[in-house]
């Protein structure tokens, strides 16, 4: 079926480059790089390895890997404010198989957020946590559904005495209560881990809670998301130097050998875009999120969480079951140039994972290309337009995005070299 012809591939990649660049990108855990960070990929450093720390390879050659590396965790400390950071996990699952790896037992109980909750695969029996116990408890949630219920959780650690909490999920509308709940867990020597993944750009431009400074031991993230940058993992902690050392094993040799060295020079870009924009970046984030929730909800569709503002992250999340589901929904928006994920809604069954009632927004790509609160007011009429009165509106998204080409919080602009 498929030819051995290079040029097909180079086809591929150009038509994906043309379209994804003419649709509205709303999958919540993706974003893209600026241009000056994308130009440094492809370079020399994709061919080499580094295994060890910066200083400590098991290799020649590494000098110059050492000093992006180096530049890039001291930088990556001074922004989360932390003394710890482990940028060698290929990924956000990486780096929390490094470090669940090093922090549960066969027969620990572990505390997380359920998949209907929002919970990240790799918190769950078929995930990561999976591989090392199978007493995996769900946090309690209020009757919303969107938040952690401190009472009902605090009895649950007192009745099951889990090892390890892991806060942070996927479906992330709101800050988790790390502070309500770092006494009880301090009380009884429990880990506290928080997965940032999704939130790890709007926790840079302190816009979200610094899971840290509440009390939490260590986040695991992904660097890809509402933090711009290349696809690859992070670990951040103010654990001390023996604790750290015991974390610091995760990564290497732990989850990977070498750690991808061609995505690691554009990060080391990004993080100081972050330094630079983060702020305001992460500030337009939240307030795009929150108006397009509210513009949606004002048009008649069941935008969750309404009564608590919608959202206090990059991300909405969307009841859908009346336009057929969210399998269904998300598939007629991706033929009018849309592109999301369907979603299950908490408390929704686990068997409903295959057309769960929910879809899935975020809006930290179309913020990084300059869209601002009266895009999200049009991007709802589109919406409105498309699931409410049925009609097709793929050229009018191609339309809008095609006069949002440019990445911005970036120095893409910049007349001068910085
Ligand atoms: N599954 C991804 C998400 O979309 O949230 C994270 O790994």
């Amino acid at each position: 079926m498929y030819e051995r012809n290079v040029s097909q591939i180079e086809e591929i990649v150009e038509k994906q480059n043309q379209w994804r660049s003419s649709t509205l990108n709303l999958i919540a855990s993706e974003n893209v790089l600026s241009n000056r960070a994308r130009r440094v990929m492809g370079s020399d450093f994709a061919h080499r390895y580094a295994e060890g720390h910066p200083g400590e390879r098991y290799y020649q050659g590494t000098e110059l890997i050492d000093e992006v590396e180096s530049r890039l965790k001291k930088h990556m400390k001074s922004l989360f404010h932390c003394r710890q950071v482990d940028v060698r996990p290929i990924s956000g699952t990486i780096a929390n198989d490094a470090v669940f790896s090093r922090f549960i037992r066969p027969g620990d109980v572990v505390m997380v957020n359920s998949t209907p909750g929002g919970g990240h695969i790799s918190h769950h029996r078929a995930g990561s946590v999976g591989k090392y116990t199978t007493n995996i408890v769900n946090f309690p949630l209020t009757p919303d559904g969107y938040h952690i219920d401190v009472e009902r959780t605090i009895e649950l650690i007192r009745a099951v005495s889990p090892k390890v909490l892991i806060f942070g999920k996927s479906l992330f509308l709101f800050p988790e209560p790390v502070a309500d709940l770092v006494a009880v867990c301090r009380e009884r020597d429990i880990a506290v881990l928080y997965d940032g993944a999704h939130v790890l750009g709007l926790i840079a431009g302190g816009c979200f809670q610094n899971p840290l400074q509440e009390g939490a031991l260590l986040i695991t993230g992904s660097v890809h998301k509402t933090f711009f940058g290349s696809q690859r993992g992070i670990i951040l902690s103010n654990a001390g130097e023996n604790e750290w050392r015991k974390i610091d094993k995760g990564a290497f040799p732990g989850s990977s050998s070498n750690h991808h060295l061609d995505t690691l020079v554009p990060l080391s870009i990004t993080v100081y875009e972050m330094m630079e924009f983060g702020q305001e970046y992460a500030r337009q984030v939240i307030a795009n999120a929150r108006h397009l929730g509210k513009k949606l909800h004002e048009l008649g569709i069941k935008v969750q969480a309404h009564e608590f503002g919608y959202t206090e992250s990059h991300q909405l999340a969307v009841d859908v079951m009346e336009f057929g589901g969210g399998d269904e929904v998300a598939r007629h928006l991706k033929d009018n140039n849309i592109i999301l994920n369907m979603n299950l809604l908490p408390h929704e069954p686990l068997e409903n994972v295959a057309n769960p009632s929910g879809i899935r927004l975020g809006v930290q790509e179309m913020t990084r290309f300059g869209m601002k609160e009266t895009e999200m007011d049009i991007i709802a009429e589109l919406f409105k337009k498309c699931l409410v009165d049925g009609k097709y509106v793929g050229d009018e998204v191609k339309e809008l995005r095609l006069q949002y080409q440019q990445v911005q919080y970036s120095f893409d602009q910049s007349a001068v070299e910085v």
